[in-house]
């Protein structure tokens, strides 16, 4: 492994406060003088560090730890423990500061804004020039906030973009339903289905198969009994009320600290630190990693800075948050035999999103979260797409439907810079490979609206856009800036488990399905072959 040296006055003289000059105070640099007034960081040892615990996180922990290895999980957001009177998240309207990571106001999409003091709330958003990406912080990380579909890629699009070595079958045959079966997801029943409150579903599906498409569903992370609670009133109504993005109150939601996490911490060996952002990551003299955190507050100060070095270290902070450790790192010369895919090969999923209104049918007067049917336009003329259809719970039958485009994006794709001046990372996204989605998405609502009756576009969301993605993939990608089972190339125990490891897109799927299938087969291959 390439070790850095750097001298400590160097490191010193750097515009900002990074891991090098805390480090002059700790066994990083022994040579170097402390200061008397220097604050010194908290110094800990450990075997396996995880930063972050959404799909990629929580599946490396899960499989680590069952294997017997003892592994510190770093995660920036809070723990959410559902309690029974139903107000443990933000409700949608008004959303509170519960909702929002560290703003004074809402970020999401749709809706009024509120407005509220910063806090570690669940949704957050990385805003990047022409594009913004939404993001989950917390315990259990995108899955808090996501829509709980459970989605394989469309294989023959998917393997245009997946390197020769990944046999997509054995994803299908294993991994796909290892991670299936760990979530506990399944299919709505048709008791459910045929209630009033998935009414915009059965219309959604009915309008898309008289304008050719065709329908599908899918596993679903939800506890339907919960939600048959709902109904009867024996537990918090959440789904019923369209609850999604910022959490869900009544536990109906099969987010990883229902499933992958507590099965991990039940082996005794996962020990969780919230509140903990990791700053900097860097290769150490002695072969180990030491990663940089700052334990901050609930609402964002810093509370103490620690060290932790570690033999083995697992990237779980989304393609966002883990592209931006990797390019600063390599930037800024902690992990400089990084090679040049690193921060290359991002992609927005496709994520297009409109809505349909006065489409001559009944959508309900109650939506009812999770989503559970969609469409394919895979003939679609522009590129194929897939449709989810989305609740949109206003509390009114509005005729309307919310349709969520997931567009096969095979060749557009932004990249990462690292900017000194500010000591952050910056997305380059060409704005056109969003209209290119939205012109598909247009072209599909179109023919529904032939098909049916309705127009694009509503008071809330005038028309289509694509400025915005729930669905960041890429970063540090296989095959490329990693191996085809995470290990980033130039190192050795450093691996890239989450998001940013695919290749750009799902192929016309949500992606944490895959995420978390990749980070099943990474794993089991890094057990047995790494830790001999
Ligand atoms: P992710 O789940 O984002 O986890 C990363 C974790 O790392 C988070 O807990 C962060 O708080 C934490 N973190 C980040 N930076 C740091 C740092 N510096 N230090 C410490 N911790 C850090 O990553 N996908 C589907 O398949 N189906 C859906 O229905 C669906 N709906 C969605 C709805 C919304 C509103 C959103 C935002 C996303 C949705 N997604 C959906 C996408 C899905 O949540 C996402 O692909 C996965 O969560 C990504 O998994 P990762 O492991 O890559």
């Amino acid at each position: 492994m390439h070790v850095e040296k750097t001298s400590p006055k160097q490191l010193n003289r750097r515009k900002f406060i990074g891991l090098g000059a805390l480090a002059s105070a700790s066994l990083l640099f022994p040579q170097c003088e402390i200061e008397e007034d220097e604050p010194l960081p908290i110094v800990t040892n450990h075997k396996a560090i995880v930063i972050g615990s959404g799909f990629g996180g929580a599946v490396t922990a899960l499989r680590l730890t069952q294997a017997g290895i003892p592994v510190t999980m770093l995660e920036r957001g809070q723990r959410w423990q559902v309690k029974s009177d139903g107000d443990t998240f933000s409700p949608n309207i008004p959303a509170d500061k519960r909702s929002t990571w560290m703003r004074r106001r809402t970020v999401a999409p749709l809706g009024p804004p509120s407005f509220f003091e910063k806090h570690a709330g669940v949704l957050d958003r990385y805003d990047f020039q022409n594009m913004n990406v939404y993001a989950g912080a917390g315990v259990g990380g995108g899955s808090l906030v996501y829509g709980g579909i459970t989605v394989k890629p469309v294989r023959e699009l998917f393997q245009q973009v997946l390197p020769s070595g990944i046999n997509y079958g054995e994803l299908e045959s294993t991994y796909f339903p290892r991670v299936i079966n760990t979530l506990g997801a399944s299919r709505i029943p048709d008791d459910l289905y045929e209630t009033e409150y998935y009414q915009y579903a059965r219309t959604a599906i009915t309008q898309a198969e008289k304008a050719g498409l065709d329908a599908f569903d899918f596993p679903q992370a939800a506890n339907w009994d919960i939600i048959r609670q709902e109904i009867a009133g024996t537990k918090p109504k959440s789904a019923l009320v369209g609850e999604l993005l910022y959490g869900n109150n009544s536990g109906s939601k099969l987010s990883l600290d229902q499933n992958y996490l507590p099965a991990a911490e039940a082996t005794g060996l996962l020990d969780i630190h919230t509140l903990h952002q990791v700053k900097e990551i860097r290769a150490t003299e002695d072969e180990r990693y030491a990663v940089l955190v700052d334990e901050i507050s609930t609402s964002g100060a810093v509370v103490q800075t620690k060290l932790l070095l570690c033999e083995y270290l697992f990237l779980g902070a989304g393609s966002v948050g883990t592209t931006k450790l990797l390019v600063k790192a390599k930037a800024t010369g902690t992990l400089s035999q990084l090679n040049e895919h690193i921060g290359q090969g991002w992609g927005a999923n496709g994520n297009v999103m409109g809505i349909r209104s006065l489409i001559g049918e009944s959508t309900g007067q109650r939506q009812a979260s999770p989503p559970v049917r969609g469409a394919f336009d895979l003939n679609n003329p522009h590129a194929p797409l897939t449709l989810d259809y989305a609740n949109y719970p206003l509390g009114l039958d509005c005729n309307c439907s919310l349709q969520l485009g997931l567009v096969f994006q095979k060749e557009e794709r932004g990249h990462f810079v690292y900017n000194r001046w500010r000591d952050d990372v910056d997305l380059v996204w060409n704005s056109n490979y969003s209209d290119q989605a939205a012109t598909a998405l247009r072209d599909t609502l179109n023919r529904l609206n032939n098909a049916n009756q309705g127009v694009i576009g509503s008071l809330l969301l005038p028309d289509i856009t694509g400025d915005f993605t729930y669905h960041p993939i890429g970063g540090a990608v296989m095959d490329k800036a990693c191996d085809l089972y995470g290990r980033v190339k130039g190192y050795e125990k450093l691996y890239v488990m989450d998001g940013a490891f695919i290749p750009g897109t799902t192929a016309c799927a949500n992606p944490s399905l895959t995420i978390a299938a990749f980070a099943e087969r990474s794993i089991e291959h890094i057990i047995s072959n790494d830790f001999a």
